[in-house]
C-alpha cells in the first residue's frame, strides 16, 4: 500500500531539514519504506480538507490506506512497529526505547520549542530581553541531564533505535541557537544521526523540494 506524508509546499527553514516530515521520512528511509509526499500550503493547512486529516491544521501527516496520522511521535511509532530497524525485539528493550521516544517529545522538546518561539515570535516584546536568560536555562537544564545520561555511549539504550531518532530530530532544532554545541556528546550523538545513510537521503529529499524556492509563503 502506498505511504503519502505531508510537507509543506514551501518550507520556512529553506530545506535546513528542521520541519517535521523529516524525522517521518527518517524514519520510512530507515524502514526501507517508499513513501510518496503531497505538499500543502500553509492556506491550505487550515482547510477542511487537510483538517479532515490533521485536527490542528499542521504537517506532517501520514496516510497509508484507510490509515491516516497524525502527531510524529505517533507515526515514528507506527512506522517503527509495522517494519524492522527502529525498535529493539526483546520486550523491556523495546519498552525503553519507546520511553525514549516519549522523552523526546514531552520533555526535551518543549524547552527547546519555548526558545525557538521566543526568538521568532517574542523579539520584539519589550519583555524579551530579560526573558530569554529563563528561557535557556530551562533548555540548559534538561541538556544537563540528558548529556549526563548519554555519557560517551553512541545511542540512549544500546543499538540505534526510534528513540534515538526522535531525540536527534528534536535536538537539530536546538543547533542554530549555539547551544547544543555546548554539550560536546550531545553534539556528536547529532551528529551521528545526521551521518546515517538513511538520515542523508530523507535530508536530501526535502532539501531538494525546496532549494532555490522562496521560503515564505
Ligand atoms: N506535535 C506535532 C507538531 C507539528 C508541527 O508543529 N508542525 C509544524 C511544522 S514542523 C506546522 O505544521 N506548523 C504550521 C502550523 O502550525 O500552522 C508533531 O510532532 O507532529
Amino acid at each position: 500500500m502506498t505511504i503519502t506524508i505531508t510537507a509543506f509546499e514551501r518550507s520556512p527553514d529553506g530545506g535546513k531539514g528542521l520541519a517535521r516530515d523529516t524525522r517521518v521520512r527518517w524514519a520510512l528511509e530507515e524502514a526501507g519504506q517508499p513513501y510518496q509526499v503531497r505538499l500543502v500550503s500553509f492556506r491550505a493547512l487550515k482547510e477542511p480538507a487537510h483538517l479532515a486529516i490533521h485536527p490542528f491544521g499542521q504537517i506532517p501527516t501520514y496516510e497509508e490506506g484507510d490509515l491516516a496520522l497524525f502527531e510524529t511521535g505517533a507515526i515514528v511509532f507506527h512506522i517503527a512497529e509495522q517494519h524492522a530497524g527502529l525498535l529493539p525485539v526483546d520486550a523491556n528493550a523495546r519498552a525503553r526505547a519507546i520511553t525514549w521516544m516519549f522523552a523526546a517529545v514531552n520533555t526535551v522538546e518543549p524547552p527547546i520549542l519555548e526558545l525557538v518561539n521566543a526568538k521568532l515570535l517574542e523579539a520584539d516584546k519589550p519583555w524579551h530581553a530579560a526573558r530569554m536568560p529563563l528561557v535557556e536555562q530551562r533548555v540548559r537544564d534538561r541538556l544537563n541531564q540528558l548529556s549526563a545520561r548519554l555519557g560517551d555511549a553512541d545511542w540512549l539504550d544500546g543499538a540505534f533505535s526510534a528513540g534515538d531518532l526522535m531525540m536527534v530530530s528534536v535536538l537539530l532544532r536546538l543547533r542554530p541557537s549555539g547551544i547544543l554545541d555546548e554539550y560536546l556528546n550531545l553534539a556528536a550523538y547529532v551528529a551521528r544521526g545526521e551521518a546515517r545513510p538513511a538520515y542523508r537521503r530523507a535530508f536530501d529529499a526535502q532539501l531538494a523540494l525546496y532549494a532555490g524556492k522562496p521560503s515564505n509563503g
